[in-house]
């Protein structure tokens, strides 16, 4: 019988020889689809077609970069590994525990922070985990109002987070900016147990601090849910809440050109004990989000969050934040001077709301018109707003994708008076129907295309992990 020999380890060396292997696969994988699924196939090439020839204005999105969607597909989604690197409840996790370090490693340089959890599969997750490992059912929990900008997650009776929990709400004061009299005359009324600083809606700066300073008046946690201004806290352009609350929270593609996924951080804080007064938050943390919430981790979008983290340490990043901002502020003040009310009468950060019952449409028929001009921004409620919410009075705009594009303040004329033509040849029928007239949609269409070609979406394929990152937690 053959002598049977153990396999030789491989030098670091022989390991580059097989890099390439993941690339191929790709490469199969799209070949395959194309010729074995055509019909998917030509879905998926719509979707890049609509997404290069549309002026993109969802506040809540940003465009990732291919380098982020290829880990996305990598065959690490393969892997079924539940528990944390060294402490899996499968066997086959060695790369993966790598990648989950790597993607630990560069939140937490990326954020500044002392712990993170790269597992939840979207921040509305992570929020559940937070408010499941510091509170029990019929605690109180104090968010911003869902119709003043603030998320499901933070309290609304649509979601469990609402009916679990005694949710007290807070709202805006007369000017639109979070009414931090009202923040602090409830935490005290209604000594609640977490207080929640973050929103889905809202176009000014974040006081962390004034918030932190309210929860222990009352001994609450505070919780920061940082989701739509996570690319802009990374950069350092909007106060960090990281070592200012307690835990913070995000999710990894509105702002952050990530995958769809979760983050949870900590900071200052994360040795804190939790409610029994022992059990310090990074071990809740740990024990909230696997077993407590979620089952086996997804593996490629940890991988791709890991690789997202790495693109938004570059400088790169911190300039189209820079821009995000000044674009968002421009498109306020060209809105304003077409005669729009503008929320708050301008923006801190990517997002301008407006009414739009002013020029007597409803959020959704904006939504609509605008749509089939190539224009895409959703509608959203108001403070005050008399519509439901299927219809609003409002509606959302950001400024991520267009910065991303490599569009200006100069061009941010121009969104705004596109948007302008189509408002103002927009007549309401009833709350939900509109009527246009095809002529301006056409003229409107193609000029949105004329503009998007002009500044196309960015495909970098130079990017490149920045020095500072390099060897973290490899
Ligand atoms: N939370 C929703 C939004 O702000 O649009 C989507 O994630």
């Amino acid at each position: 019988m053959a002598r049977q020999t153990l396999p030789v380890r491989r030098t670091s060396a022989q390991h580059h020889a097989v890099t390439g292997e993941q690339a191929e696969l790709l490469r199969v994988g799209t070949d395959t689809l194309q010729r074995a699924d055509p019909e998917l196939a030509a879905l998926l090439d719509a979707e890049v077609s609509q997404q290069n020839s549309t002026l993109a204005m969802i506040a809540s999105a940003s465009v990732a970069d291919p380098s982020v969607l290829a880990v996305g597909g990598a065959a690490l989604s393969n892997v079924t590994a539940e528990g944390y690197p060294g402490a899996r409840y499968h066997p086959g996790a060695q790369q993966f525990d790598a990648v989950e370090n790597l993607a630990v490693e560069r939140a937490k340089s990326l954020f500044g922070a002392r712990y993170a959890n790269v597992q939840p599969h979207s921040c509305s997750s992570a929020n559940l985990a937070v408010l499941s490992a510091l509170m029990r059912p019929g605690d109180t929990l104090l968010g911003l109002d869902l119709d003043a900008g603030g998320h499901l997650t933070h309290g609304s009776r649509a979601s469990v987070s609402g009916r679990h929990y005694n949710a007290v709400a807070y709202g805006l004061d007369e000017h639109g900016y979070i009414d931090f009299a009202q923040v602090e005359a409830l935490a005290e009324e209604h000594r609640p147990q977490v207080i929640i600083a973050g929103a889905s809606a809202y176009p000014r700066t974040v006081d962390f601090a004034r918030f932190r300073a309210i929860a222990d008046g009352v001994g609450a946690y505070l919780l920061a849910d940082i989701s739509h201004i996570a690319g802009l806290v990374a950069a350092g352009l909007h106060p960090s809440p990281v070592d200012v609350a307690h835990l913070t929270t995000t999710s990894t593609y509105k702002q952050l050109g990530g995958p769809r996924g979760g983050l949870i951080l900590s900071g200052r804080d994360f040795e804190a004990p939790g409610p029994n007064g022992r059990t310090p938050l990074h071990k809740l943390m740990q024990r909230a989000v696997f077993p407590q919430s979620q089952g086996t981790p997804s593996p490629a979008s940890i991988a791709a969050k890991a690789r997202a983290f790495a693109v938004a340490a570059r400088p790169a990043f911190r300039e189209t934040a820079e821009l995000i901002v000044r674009d968002a502020q421009a498109l306020a003040h060209e809105l304003s001077s077409l005669g729009y009310r503008i929320l708050t009468g301008g923006t801190d950060n990517h997002m301008v709301l407006i009414d739009v019952s002013d020029v007597g449409l409803t959020g959704v028929t904006a939504e609509r018109a605008l749509e089939r001009c190539g224009i895409l921004a959703n509608r959203n409620r108001i403070p005050g707003d008399t519509k439901p919410p299927l219809v609003t009075s409002g509606l959302r705009l950001g400024t991520n994708i267009l910065a991303q594009r490599g569009m200006r303040p100069e061009q941010m004329r121009e969104c705004a008076q596109l948007m302008h033509t189509v408002l103002a040849g927009t007549r309401l029928d009833s709350d939900t129907e509109y009527l246009i007239d095809p002529a301006l949609v056409a003229t409107v269409r193609e000029e949105v295309r004329w503009l998007c070609s002009r500044h196309p979406l960015p495909i970098d394929t130079t990017a490149s992990v920045p020095v500072s990152l390099i060897g973290v937690g490899s």
